[in-house]
């Protein structure tokens, strides 16, 4: 049987690297786009990486950027594959506000930009796109849980972007009968997640304290709620959301709701560690055998917070037949494990 081809922007990434791992086991050819950068940035795909000389490559890397159409155009002409994942953004909510216009180029008109090439290869091949929504675009809901028929109201130029890349997308799906998909996805994360993030920041932090190689982490909002998964299984969503019979949006979340602070202490508890916590605001501090070693500075609280996420999958269970498998205890213990390995 004819191999199944898919190109996925953004596969350097946290996402990308799973997703390229999930699709060849599922027998498919993987390409992937990656921008050229001063230093090596394909640190998660060294287990999968295959050399350019070997004739019978599943996994192929091209150079490209997202915000150069041509690049786009031609590399989707050449590999023409049976899907597209765009994974491809500055997905960092607090730097969006550093580099608003930026942001807004990539994670918004870059969409477009692929959405328009598919467009025009329409009448020799339907591509189905798959678009790398995100629980951000929710931003201060009223709700306590959020669902596809929960209104947007983005809160940072990262969420704005976003927000325009989904409605393109529905767009093209109905002026042009695209098979082009949503997924609007809630945090996850994994021991490949980038290492300004949240838990991941937080995870290396404690073990390195643990391990005497580091004497404080500083946090900025303890009280923000969020729904954390694991990024294996929410590539797993994507696949089966382009893998419908008809295209459509999807939320994909564990339903389950922690704050910064309670992950803290999930993560310490692992490792033996009981935070007693004192003061309030910029004063609060985290204390191990009376030493502050969590602090809060203003620096990492963002001009606008976005409080409360959990979402609703119900949508997903009933028609992807997709719930979420990893918990947030085995993740954690995932991520200390890996960065006890690497410490
Ligand atoms: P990530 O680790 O930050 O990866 C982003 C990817 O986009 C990287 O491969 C990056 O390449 C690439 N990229 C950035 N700018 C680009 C450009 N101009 N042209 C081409 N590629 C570019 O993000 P992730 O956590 O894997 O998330 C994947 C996608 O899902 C993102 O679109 C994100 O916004 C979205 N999302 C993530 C979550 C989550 O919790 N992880 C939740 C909802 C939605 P470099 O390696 O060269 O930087
Ligand atoms: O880990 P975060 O930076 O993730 P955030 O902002 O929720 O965004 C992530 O998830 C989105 C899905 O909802 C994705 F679309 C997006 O691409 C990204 O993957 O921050 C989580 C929370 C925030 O409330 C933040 O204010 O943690 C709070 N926080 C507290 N101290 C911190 C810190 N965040 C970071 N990054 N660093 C801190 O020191």
């Amino acid at each position: 049987m004819k191999k199944k081809i898919a190109l996925i922007f953004g596969v350097t990434g946290q996402d990308g690297a799973y997703l390229s791992k999930f699709l060849l086991s599922k027998k498919y050819i993987v390409h992937g786009i990656i921008r050229r950068s001063s230093s090596f940035n394909t640190s998660r795909l060294e287990d999968i990486y295959q050399e350019p000389n070997l004739k019978t490559r599943t996994f192929i890397l091209h150079y490209g950027d997202i915000i150069d159409s041509s690049s786009i155009r031609s590399l989707i002409s050449k590999v023409m594959p049976d899907e597209i994942y765009n994974l491809a953004a500055q997905s960092h909510v607090a730097v969006s506000f550093e580099v608003p216009e930026y942001t807004g180029n990539v994670d918004g008109l870059g969409t477009l930009r692929i959405l328009d090439a598919i467009k025009s290869l329409n009448k020799v091949k339907k591509i189905k796109f798959y678009q790398a929504g995100t629980s951000e675009m929710f931003g201060g809901t009223q709700k306590s849980y959020q669902d596809e028929k929960t209104p947007f109201n983005p809160q940072s130029p990262y969420a704005a972007g976003k927000v325009y890349a989904h409605n393109i997308t529905k767009i093209y799906r109905d002026a042009y009968s695209l098979f082009a998909c949503n997924g609007i996805l809630f945090n996850h994360e994994s021991p490949l997640r980038g290492e300004t993030f949240v838990t991941k920041k937080i995870v290396k932090a404690l073990v390195r304290i643990k391990l005497k190689k580091q004497k404080v982490l500083f946090l900025g909002n303890l009280y923000s709620k969020r729904d954390w998964g694991h990024a294996k299984d929410y590539v797993e969503a994507m696949w089966r959301i382009l893998n419908q019979k008809t295209p459509d949006d999807f939320v994909i979340a564990t339903n389950k709701q922690y704050t910064i602070k309670q992950f803290v202490n999930l993560v310490g508890k692992k490792l033996g560690f009981k935070f007693v916590w004192k003061g309030k605001g910029l004063n609060e501090k985290g204390y191990l055998n009376n030493m502050p070693v969590i602090q809060i500075k203003k620096r990492y609280f963002r001009p606008l917070e976005v409080k409360n996420l959990k979402g609703n999958y119900k949508k997903a269970k009933s028609k992807l037949k997709w719930k979420p498998k990893i918990g947030i205890i085995k993740l954690i213990d995932e991520m200390i494990k890996y960065e006890l390995k690497n410490a």
